[in-house]
């Protein structure tokens, strides 16, 4: 006999790689641990006719030829089943959480996935192997619970290539809605109650910062969003968590902060992983000690004074500008050659006024375009001075829908800060 399972307390991910690896394997008898996740025994409970599970009881009884262990790798993970501990031919083991095993497999496949379903999911593209819309519904569910929506720090391109593949088998996403966890459940309104009862409040560089360290049992959805509620609910300029799966022996660093001089983004790349200027996560594999991790943070937090990039760092100079002078033909053909939609107006390195594309095109009659630019541009303009944040001039150039600040050093323009130089910031393409 050939049998396939997983891991107790089984989520999507682990019932999607179950049932995934039963069609890679038809003849193995799917064995579903006693206790399984709320949500996926709510799906069960309407899917279950689906699928023809087997019981440990059966399979225990026979002589087990090949067993296929999914999204783990260790013998006392998988319930009923463990028992078969040295009585079965070969083990094949489908895992993504990167602890070593200790089931001697003959056939090991473990990567640095966010989910194991993508492990799977890939096999059964391989094989070309038939995927029904209800299939790829819980594949997706797995990968979805997994990489909490592709959005955690684990998630890969292969779990979005997975995800892709299974929308075009027909997964179903309203399905998928009703079944994984809300964001903000049960789970976590104990961890934002913990997070808020064990919070630190530390002050680092003038700031308020909140920092607590907590215990993960299993996969827990909606993290970031926990540590954003508690760090309006602390109203702290910046909040951080640290969690441990003592189990995974990993550790995830969640930050949020809400002061344009914490850039939790740039913190996070430096411990490996990524995100915005105000919010961020970063993976910490092989590292199960919260305290050296929280040290770590708040030593990033001293130095991230120095880090915060400025528009003055990104801005484009030399600037080309008009003089006041120049006419309105000129000045129109000037932005047509250079593509842009508007240039600054300066009179002896003094800012006066900026020419737009729009002013250009008020210019309409012959006697109009001979006219000097001083008599178009616009004189109320808005400009930054070089240390202003990125996020603050992004957030002004949005609100007075500009797409470039004049930026401005005693009285002189010493460059120009436009949505592209934004774009560097945000997408994370800063030079090193
Ligand atoms: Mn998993």
């Amino acid at each position: 006999m050939d049998a396939v399972t997983t891991h107790n307390s089984t989520d999507f991910d682990a019932l999607a790689s179950l049932v995934a690896c039963g069609l890679l394997h038809p003849q193995a008898k799917l064995v579903l641990p006693t206790r399984v996740n709320p949500n996926v025994k709510a799906f069960l409970s309407i899917h279950k006719d689906l699928f023809a599970f087997a019981s440990a009881k059966e399979v225990t009884g026979a002589t087990v030829e090949n067993l296929f262990v999914v999204d783990t790798n260790q013998w006392k993970r998988i319930d009923k089943l463990s028992s078969l501990k040295g009585k079965v031919g070969r083990v094949h083991v489908w895992d993504h959480h990167g602890a070593e095993t200790d089931m001697a497999p003959a056939f090991e496949c473990e990567a640095s996935v966010g989910a194991c379903t993508t492990l799977l999911v890939e096999q059964l593209k391989e094989k070309g192997a038939v995927i029904t819309p209800m299939q790829a519904t819980l594949f997706l569910a797995g990968i979805y619970e997994d990489t909490g929506n592709l959005t955690f720090p684990s998630t890969t391109s292969r779990d979005a290539y997975a995800v892709a593949y299974l929308l075009e088998h027909n997964g179903e996403l309203d399905v998928l809605e009703n079944f994984l966890r809300p964001a903000y459940g049960p789970k976590q309104k104990d961890l934002l109650n913990e997070m808020i009862g064990k919070a630190q409040r530390i002050k680092v560089n003038g700031h308020a910062i909140a920092i607590c360290q907590l215990e993960l049992a299993g996969h827990a959805f909606g993290l970031s969003l926990v540590v954003h509620m508690a760090r309006d609910i602390l109203n702290v300029d910046a909040a951080f968590a640290i969690f441990t799966e003592p189990e995974q022996k990993r550790s995830i660093v969640i930050g949020r902060s809400g002061v344009d001089s914490i850039d939790v983004g740039a913190m996070m790349r430096v411990m490996g992983g990524g995100g915005h200027p105000s919010a961020g996560s970063a993976m910490l594999k092989d590292v199960d000690n919260p305290a050296g991790v929280q040290e770590w943070v708040l030593e990033l937090l001293k130095d991230n004074r120095r880090s915060v990039v400025q528009i003055g760092d990104l801005m484009s100079f030399p600037v080309e500008s008009f003089a006041p002078e120049t006419t309105m033909e000129e000045a129109a053909q000037k932005l047509k050659d250079r593509g842009f939609s508007g240039m600054p107006v300066v009179d002896d390195g003094v800012l006066v006024g900026i020419l737009s594309i729009r002013d250009v095109e008020k210019a309409k009659s012959g006697s109009q375009k001979k006219q000097p630019v001083k008599a178009f541009m616009a004189r109320n303009i808005f400009t930054a001075p070089p240390d202003m944040s990125v996020p603050r001039a992004a957030r002004l150039m949005v609100k007075y829908d500009i797409g470039r600040i004049p930026v401005v050093e005693n009285g002189k323009l010493i460059g120009i800060f436009t949505r592209s130089d934004a774009m560097l910031y945000y997408y994370d393409l800063l030079p090193e």
